[in-house]
């Protein structure tokens, strides 16, 4: 992997169909208005793409407008979790309904701009993965100081090298993503997905995108609930990646230490239940 920092240059057409996967929570008052910008703004990049909605068990009207914009647009695809299964779950389920040589995500709250997405377009023929940062990260500055944390956390425990881990802006090439097995419900989706395509190899470039505040809808990223699962997804994720091998396949100990591994492995994967939801 490396982790240069390009200028943007002008952006040549994605050599491949594209999946956009938007993961939705309660995003009624944002999810129209970055369907339709998507809609208008892809075919200046791409030949031909689907949107994949993830509606992650909303309580309000975002479930209806998804469904209202899919039934208007054959390039809409709308996928529903019938409860609320976390930011992880959401992305996950957007990845496997993808079929795109290139699949993109990015969060449905207005807090990134698609034109952006000329930023990453030169470089995905050649990287696996084309990871955005946020050049000017609009948060309070708790959440900046808690990012800051935990990219080197996250550096220190995985080896995964990233200006912003976390950053909802990202493109792949679609056979390593869907290659990959992810089980982060929550916040940490990002942090396994790095870590795990590292372990085969993944060429990675890093580019600058805009982020805005919110402007409408419920901020939650940023909740100690929310924070306080990524800490504990953090050693689930810790602990299974040491036996996790490029075949997919987890890697496991024989014997006694095999014994001790499902024990603590169950007992992580229990605390993470008393903390649903990103
Ligand atoms: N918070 C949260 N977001 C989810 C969930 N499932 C899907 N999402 C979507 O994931 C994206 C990111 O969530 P946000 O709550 O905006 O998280 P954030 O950008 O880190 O923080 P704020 O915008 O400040 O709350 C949005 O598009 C959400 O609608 C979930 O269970 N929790
Ligand atoms: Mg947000």
């Amino acid at each position: 992997m490396t982790g240069d920092i390009p200028a943007a240059s002008a952006s040549p057409r994605l050599p491949g169909r594209l999946s956009l996967v938007l993961p939705a929570y309660n995003e009624e008052s944002n999810l129209e208005a970055v369907v339709h910008d998507a809609l208008t703004v892809l075919p200046a990049y791409v030949d031909r793409f689907e949107i994949i909605v993830v509606d992650d068990g909303s309580r309000d009207r975002t479930g209806a407008i998804a469904t209202r914009l899919a039934a208007a647009e054959r390039r809409v695809r709308l996928i529903s979790h019938d409860r609320n299964r976390g930011y992880g779950a959401a992305l996950t389920s957007g990845f496997r309904a993808s079929s795109g040589d290139f699949v993109m995500f990015m969060d449905a709250d207005r807090q990134f701009d698609i034109r952006d997405i000329r930023f990453l377009v030169p470089f995905a023929g050649e990287y696996d993965i084309v990871a955005g940062f946020r050049m000017e990260r609009n948060d309070p500055i708790h959440r900046r100081i808690f990012a800051e944390a935990f990219n080197v956390a996250v550096r220190v425990l995985f080896g995964v090298h990233l200006r912003d881990i976390d950053c909802a802006f990202k493109l792949f090439r679609g056979e390593l993503l869907r290659s990959l097995p992810l089980s982060a419900p929550g916040a940490l989706i990002n942090t396994e997905i790095q870590a795990k395509a590292r372990r085969h190899g993944a060429r990675l470039q890093q580019v600058g995108v805009h982020h805005y505040p919110r402007v409408a809808g419920q901020a939650s990223g940023g909740s100690p609930r929310v924070i306080a699962r990524a800490m504990w997804e953090t050693l689930v994720l810790w602990w299974r990646m040491r036996f996790y091998t490029p075949c997919g396949a987890d890697r496991r100990r024989s014997g006694a230490g095999s014994a001790v591994g499902s024990a603590v492995g169950r007992g992580l994967a229990w605390g993470g239940r008393l903390l649903r939801r990103r």
